[in-house]
């Protein structure tokens, strides 16, 4: 399959699509920008002042469906073609009319494979994200190890795949569940132009994080005993720099393994965060401020609003 190169500024970029000419035809395109008149954009576009903002504007059931309004494809990527990483499978929006999209690479945890986060991947990217789920070189690998394999993938994803063009490299972020939490910590610490990360009931014996500045969303469950929040998901919250946007949602009920299956919850607050930090998408907002209460499926929740930059 073949991919068409475009504008990495998204659809707005492209200007009219209509062929006009002619003095008036010309005034009234400018009126129509001042104004901010949409007749130039498809449908369910509007003008944005945001260039990275992707599909229509989010309601509560937009972010706690199963899939979002982008239609998705996949590719497998061998790990006999890559290096630093086991390989895994991209999934992407399929369409090519709305510029490129941010991408967040996802790694398993401890004695396990993609295919224990494998949900997240049509999951975020029918949400308007290249979603990298991936392999590690071996299921025994370390936090730091994963951290560095998560950064190999990205640079895969951007540099090799063949979706690469599909891909706004400026715009990335991490994510992972346990040792693989742990090592999205890693690769924002090594990495700090990545700009979101989302640690899922993540491990780590390093517990302070102070030289972290990308804005990180830590994932516990209530009921972990294998990275019990105590001593993993609460100090790692914690040893976060306080300046920095950050948020702690603590799942109610929830086991280690909670994020190993289809979950509403770390769905909607994981497409609110990547959207917000890795899109600019003010539209989200509304989900992460005012803080969430605690609820049927919410232990605890501790962050701030979102700086606005
Ligand atoms: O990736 C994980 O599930 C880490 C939890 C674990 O088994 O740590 C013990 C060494
Ligand atoms: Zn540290």
């Amino acid at each position: 399959m073949q991919f068409h190169p475009h504008s990495t500024s998204g659809k707005h970029a492209s200007g009219t699509r209509q062929r006009r000419s002619g003095r008036l035809a010309g005034a009234a395109a400018a009126v129509a920008a001042v104004l901010g008149l949409a007749t130039l954009t498809g449908p369910g576009a509007h003008a944005a002042d945001n260039p990275y903002e992707r599909g229509p504007a989010p309601t509560t059931s937009s972010i706690e469906a199963p899939r979002g309004p982008y239609a998705v494809s996949q590719t497998t990527v061998s790990s006999l073609s890559v290096t630093g990483f086991g390989g895994g499978t991209i999934h992407y929006p399929t369409s090519t009319s709305d510029g490129t999209f941010g991408a967040v690479a996802i790694s398993p945890g401890y004695t396990a494979y993609e295919s224990s986060i494998a949900w997240l991947g049509p999951r975020l990217a029918s949400q308007g994200f290249v979603v990298f789920t991936i392999d590690t070189l071996t299921t025994l690998d370390q936090p730091d190890s994963r951290g560095r394999q998560l950064l190999a993938a990205l640079d895969h994803l951007t540099r090799r795949s063949p979706v690469r063009s599909r891909v706004d490299a400026g715009r990335l972020g991490v994510m992972g569940h346990s040792m693989g939490g742990g090592g999205s910590l890693e690769a924002a610490k090594s990495r700090p132009a990545l700009q979101a990360a989302i640690p899922l009931t993540p491990w780590n014996l390093d517990k302070t994080w102070p030289e972290v500045t990308t804005p990180t969303l830590i994932l516990g469950a209530d009921g972990d005993t294998i990275a019990p929040v105590a001593s993993h998901a609460e100090p790692f919250y914690a040893g976060l720099s306080s300046s920095l946007d950050r948020a702690y949602l603590e799942l109610n009920s929830a086991t280690h393994f909670t994020p190993n299956s289809s979950n509403t919850t770390i769905a909607k607050y994981s497409i609110s965060w990547l959207k917000r930090f890795i899109d600019n998408d003010t539209r989200y907002e509304q989900f992460l401020c005012p803080l969430p209460r605690p609820s049927l499926t919410i232990e605890e929740y501790r962050g701030n609003c979102p700086h606005t930059s």
